[in-house]
């Protein structure tokens, strides 16, 4: 195991999150993010409902806030399986086999793109144990100007907590009391293009909205231990709750 997966091992466990710098090329990062816009120009009119937002009701490509379904793309998933993100998945899940449950683009636009209010990843996953990891690549720089992440470090500790329905596209829970956060530190990232952001699906983070001149597309892997099974109980009542809100803006829309 090399120095830089030790330390993302001792940082992601004492914090709940930690950033690998250069992950990826500049070329790599421009490569990679020519591919996956191309794919959306192409398909986004092909999906609906949870697997895309667009920052208003018209269903543009620039206008799309989040995408949740990369991982039908082969190329994105075997840039999973194949490649050196498979390596920090593996020893961050403890040596034990990881499983790409999602891969979706944050791909938050310029002067409008929305926020994602404050949350646990495993709200919305539903695994068994909670030991899930999030990987969020930097495909444009990413800072406070532009809505980057936000962390409550070492919040993951407090295990999973309660949510409610946020109303907001991309991410529709959001922790329930939030007096909680006063008793964590709140970080921002400062990252470069192909920076890769790693969190625990136990800690609170979220970001703002990107009202700057410019864009901050995230590409993000959720991987589960391969072993962990979902919860049906929890998975049956996020998805009920997510499907209210989506026919809600449906019919907003509408009016
Ligand atoms: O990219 C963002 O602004 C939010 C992403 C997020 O919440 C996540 O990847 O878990």
């Amino acid at each position: 195991m090399n120095n830089k997966i030790k330390k993302a091992i001792i940082e992601l466990n004492k914090n709940g999150w930690t950033v690998i710098k250069g992950f990826l090329t500049k070329k790599q990062v421009s490569n990679y993010k020519k591919n996956i816009f191309e794919y959306l120009k192409k398909n986004h009119l092909n999906f609906k409902g949870r697997h895309i937002n667009y920052v208003g009701n018209a269903k543009k490509f620039t206008d799309i806030h989040s995408f949740h379904k990369l991982e039908a793309n082969k190329k994105v998933k075997d840039f999973f399986y194949k490649g050196k993100i498979y390596k920090y998945a593996y020893a961050l899940l403890n040596n034990s086999k990881p499983e790409l449950r999602a891969s979706e683009l944050f791909k938050k636009p310029k002067k409008s793109g929305l926020k994602a209010s404050p949350h646990q990843d495993d709200f919305y996953w539903n695994v068994k144990g909670n030991k899930g990891i999030t990987f969020w690549i930097a495909l444009d720089e990413a800072n406070k100007k532009n809505g980057t992440m936000y962390y409550y470090t070492a919040s993951h500790k407090l295990g999973l907590l309660q949510h409610k329905p946020s109303y907001g596209k991309g991410t529709s829970q959001t922790v329930k009391n939030i007096k909680i956060f006063k008793k964590f530190k709140k970080d921002y990232l400062e990252l470069k293009k192909g920076d890769m952001a790693v969190h625990s699906s136990l800690v609170i983070h979220g970001s703002e909205e990107n009202l700057s001149n410019f864009n901050r597309a995230g590409w993000t892997f959720a991987v589960k231990p391969k072993y962990s099974p979902y919860d049906k109980k929890r998975t049956s009542l996020f998805v009920k709750s997510l499907n209210k809100q989506i026919k809600l803006r449906e019919k907003n829309a509408r009016i």
